[in-house]
């Protein structure tokens, strides 16, 4: 009998063990189930179905009237009313209805019509068939494995999530895409997860390689001027309208990183984008061209230049279904970038803006990064008027807390959320999300808010850019150099470091990179007096005495950054430190075990660039 009641009592504790355990899976969705409201609705859609559900379950007050009002947009811009007791929500579609929605549910009562600045709000998910996901870090795909097995109830969890900020398209694989991805099976499980998320207001598309017509289909081309070819695309976009009506169509990176290409046939990159768009413009569908290239057409041009150099010949001779798609910076996703000039200089042709929300050259899973400074320092330069919309590419997988550390959700979340509204501040996103997933408090938003800046002092400080290791990009690696590499991803490369001084001369004395920037910033730009010293050596090679504006040298400025950033990283563990009483445990754990490692890696950053760099700032 004592037996059993001791275990009773166990199995008691374990049970509220596991209750009480926070594993982040929630994401930012852990609302209190309340059950008080009434909520009415004259629309029967699945999509005002789940608006219904979630305020019924949800909402804290006592009625709710969802209305469609003609007079207002059809984009999902919604208007919230009334009292917490008596609301309404009003929209000129579902998707409205369910935008305002969430919008209640996390207590925003901006006043007005609450409209989208982008029309297309995409995820990127570099995600393999085979489950593994290029730059990702929180465990395996999502949607893809070799069993080709689905979890429905994770994905109807990622729908949600991505409703509740707004995100509106998402593409499902990889941009250096397999083939097979076009195949009867692959096409049949992507109808299940459209199918999933189209009552959320989500469309799917697809990366597609170019050379599907020769490696699945057979063909002995991927000409995009040749007839077979261009009726197997038509024929396969047929296939694909078929099962997924609302198919919002192919995502394409070509001719870049070993990737095949219309450049394969010594055709251009608007030839073989409009014959992807001929394909798909019967059913509505659009062509998401990536302007990231670089390398073969090139040789010894600056890396950065490339873009600019091999697209603009290119604008105006795009179909109008087609839009180009471009990272925030010229390089690769460095933790600080100047923006792209290709932004500016493609004047006719629609444009999409590339942000990484999975930090592949920002620690990745290990470091808490808050990227809403980054991406708004981006928006401070392109105007979000001259997008058509924005893509983030996804962090996240597989793993319990869907993005690896617990603050990496804050970045699919800010993504979201600037996407829908580039206005709104870093600060505001974040006390938001806190509010949302942990607790609103000082401390922990100022180590968010600084988070980014930290890590530039301690990976990049003023420019300093592209030191990280081979292939992973996780940690540093200044001397790095491999002879049976292409330059461009080597580090010595970008710092340039010798006697002298340090950094890459970009200038109209160099390579003229700062060219391709329009007035003011090509000026500004290409001085090392007037050039900001974020960017001072992106832009210059700097002599090592040359006075910073602190008066310090510039080998005792980069000194002192490398220090600030280790530093900054120290108080955040000890602002966690005195967290602890506000969090619970697993959570609290877990990113403080994580605090450790980025500690570690700060002073990694700070001790193997220093040593390495001294040897010529010391000569
Ligand atoms: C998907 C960088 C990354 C690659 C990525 C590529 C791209 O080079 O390291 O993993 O490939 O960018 O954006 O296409």
């Amino acid at each position: 009998m004592q037996k059993k009641s001791l275990l009773c009592t166990i199995s008691l504790l374990l049970f509220n063990l596991t209750v009480m355990a926070e594993d982040g899976s929630k994401l930012w969705m852990r609302h209190k189930p309340y059950n008080t409201a009434k909520v009415t609705i004259h629309s029967k859609s699945a999509t005002a179905e789940i608006a219904k559900k979630e305020l019924e379950q949800y909402y804290d007050g006592k009625s709710v009237a969802l209305n469609i009002d003609k007079s207002l947009p059809t984009n999902g811009s919604y208007v919230i009313s009334g009292t917490q007791n008596d609301k309404k929500i009003s929209a000129g579609s579902d998707i409205g209805l369910l935008y305002g929605a969430y919008a209640l549910l996390r207590n925003d009562m901006t006043q007005g019509v609450n409209q989208p600045a982008f029309g297309l709000r995409i995820l990127n998910h570099w995600d393999n068939l085979d489950s593994s996901i290029e730059r990702g870090y929180a465990g395996p795909s999502i949607f893809w494995n070799k069993e080709m097995r689905l979890d429905t109830a994770r994905i109807h969890e990622y729908a949600r999530a991505n409703a509740s900020i707004g995100i509106n398209g998402t593409v499902l694989n990889n941009v250096n895409a397999s083939p097979k991805m076009l195949s009867r099976p692959y096409l049949l499980k992507v109808k299940q997860i459209a199918d999933i998320l189209r009552p959320y207001g989500i469309r799917v598309y697809l990366s597609v390689n170019f050379a599907s017509p020769m490696r699945l289909g057979g063909l002995r081309t991927a000409d995009p001027l040749n007839t077979g070819v261009r009726q197997w695309w038509k024929k396969k976009a047929k296939e694909i309208y078929r099962e997924v009506p609302d198919f919002g169509g192919f995502l394409v990176k070509a001719n870049s990183e070993g990737q095949p290409g219309p450049g394969d046939y010594g055709r251009s990159h608007s030839d073989g984008a409009n014959m992807l768009a001929d394909a798909v413009a019967p059913f509505g569908g659009t062509i998401i061209w990536r302007s990231f290239v670089y390398g073969a057409n090139h040789k010894g041009e600056d890396r950065v230049k490339q873009a600019v150099s091999e697209f603009e010949s290119c604008d105006g001779k795009f179909r109008k279904n087609v839009i180009l798609q471009s990272k925030n910076g010229p390089l690769d996703f460095q933790p600080r970038e100047p923006y792209a000039p290709i932004f500016d200089r493609m004047q006719k042709t629609p444009q999409i803006a590339e942000l990484q929300i999975t930090q592949e050259y920002l620690g990745q899973s290990n470091h808490l990064v808050y990227l809403a400074p980054m991406w708004k320092e981006f928006f401070s330069f392109v105007n979000p008027k001259k997008l058509i919309g924005i893509a983030g590419v996804a962090n996240i997988g597989d793993d319990a807390n869907w993005c690896g550390h617990h603050f990496a959700q804050a970045n699919w979340y800010a993504f979201g959320r600037l996407a829908w509204n580039p206005d709104l501040s870093s600060r505001n996103i974040a006390e938001e999300w806190l509010e949302q997933t942990f607790v609103r408090d000082e401390a922990i938003l100022s180590m968010m808010l600084r988070s980014r800046e930290a890590c530039v002092d301690y990976m990049m400080p003023l420019g300093l850019h592209h030191i990280f290791k081979f292939d992973h990009h996780y940690g540093p690696e200044p001397d790095g150099f491999k002879a049976d590499y292409p330059l461009e991803w080597c580090p010595v490369y970008y710092h340039q470091a010798d006697s002298a001084g340090v950094g890459f001369d970009r200038s109209t004395k160099g390579t003229g990179a700062t060219a391709q920037y329009p007035t003011p910033y090509c000026t500004i730009y290409d001085s090392m007096t007037t050039c900001p010293e974020r960017y001072l050596l992106w832009f210059h090679h700097v002599p090592w005495t040359y006075r910073t504006l602190s008066g310090r040298t510039l080998w005792d400025e980069m000194q002192y950054r490398y220090n600030r950033g280790v530093k900054e990283v120290e108080d955040f563990a000890s602002i966690w430190q005195e967290s602890k009483k506000l969090i619970d445990p697993q959570r609290w754990q877990e990113v403080n075990e994580k605090l450790s490692i980025q500690l570690k890696d700060a002073k990694e950053w700070r001790d193997t660039c220093l040593d390495y760099f001294s040897k010529f700032a010391t000569k």
